[in-house]
């Protein structure tokens, strides 16, 4: 009896309950009325009083275990079957698997594009490892001209005509040698200075350039343009001022200011206290570099600007210290999930 016991009880153990029609065999083979156990149950009655007591208990641990292994089988076959292949309706959209978010910087590089090319502009882009003549010559920054130091420029010492481009306007140097005018394009991209890091500076940060060349073109453009471009980034309500200022490169030169975001203008520490904020540097391009990249500066005038994305997306969001742009604490670029 105990033998037979034992060994029904290995049977249960190993049988493998995989769907529902095998939990019915194992209710069958051996919990039903006429299954194994309750059949056990019956032989029992007719062993001797010394034998039942140990096969007794024995017989009732295998009741106690199929049970188990039945019930839990049956849970584990009704959660399961919840989601059955049967029931997935494969026509429905997929649940986006959020893994992520973009970068608060590409953000704002989209946003400024998509104002731009809805004036017509197109994107351009050029190397970031660049000679002296694309980021400086060409640009009417006479030989030696101390901006370069000023712009503590990054040079490659095994050969110092290489450098790493200080702002974007490389690009459109080689724009205007391979195409004639009209051309209408930004340029986005990553420049580097060598500057110490700190909350205001890094060595390198991130620009638009945009570049306007054809007949008659004015001021009168340029300023429509950037007052339409700081309309659509930061709202209709927005003031826009531009100040005098001197760039080698153009001629005249302004630098662009809006009225504070933080405190309509009023005066707070974002404007120190003055009601504008500086976003752009902008100015007719200099006849000089018109004439080096063989456009004829009397028969074509241009208008460039450039200004900071980071500048932009600190405006946008209050975003206080730059190093948190490149930093990739996860608990800065998450914030950035629902804005646009
Ligand atoms: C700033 C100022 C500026 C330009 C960039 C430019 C390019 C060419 C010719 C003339 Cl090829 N100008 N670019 C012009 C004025 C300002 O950037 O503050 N950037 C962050």
């Amino acid at each position: 009896m105990e033998q037979k016991i034992k060994s029904i009880e290995a049977e249960v153990t190993a049988f493998a309950i995989s769907s529902k029609e095998t939990l019915e065999n194992f209710r069958l083979k051996y919990i039903s009325k006429k299954g194994l156990i309750p059949t056990l149950f019956d032989d029992l009655k007719k062993v001797s009083a010394e034998e039942k007591k140990n096969a007794g208990k024995l017989l009732n641990d295998l009741k106690q275990l199929a049970e188990n292994k039945f019930k839990t089988s049956q849970t584990e076959l009704d959660d399961s079957s919840a989601s059955s292949s049967a029931d997935i309706d494969l026509s429905l959209p997929v649940i986006p698997n959020r893994v992520g978010n973009q970068h608060p910087l590409s953000l704002t590089r989209y946003r400024i594009i998509e104002v731009f090319e809805k004036l017509g502009f197109n994107l351009a882009d050029g190397p970031e490892i660049e000679d002296d003549w694309h980021n400086f010559t060409a640009l009417n920054f006479p030989p030696n001209h101390p901006a370069r130091e000023m712009q503590d420029t990054f040079f490659i010492e095994k050969n110092p005509d290489r450098l790493l481009r200080t702002h974007t306007s490389n690009v459109q140097i080689r724009l205007m040698k391979q195409q004639k005018p009209p051309i209408r394009s930004i340029m986005p991209g990553r420049v580097y200075r060598n500057e110490a890091i700190s909350a205001r500076a890094h060595c390198f940060f991130h620009q638009v350039e945009g570049l306007y060349v054809d007949k008659n073109v004015g001021f009168a453009d340029l300023k429509q343009t950037l007052y339409h471009f700081a309309q659509e980034m930061y709202g209709k309500d927005i003031k826009i001022r531009y100040r005098p200022s001197f760039f080698p490169f153009t001629e005249p030169s302004a630098e662009i200011d809006i009225s504070c975001l933080i405190c309509k203008g009023n005066g707070c520490n974002i404007c120190k206290h003055s009601g504008w904020v500086e976003i752009a540097g902008s100015g007719m391009v200099h006849p000089n570099v018109l004439k080096n990249c063989n456009i004829d500066p009397e028969e074509y005038t241009g208008f460039a600007f450039g200004m900071g994305i980071e500048r932009v997306t600190q405006l946008l969001f209050q975003v206080n210290d730059l190093r948190l742009y490149s930093e990739n604490d996860i608990r800065f670029l998450k914030q950035f999930k629902t804005v646009m």
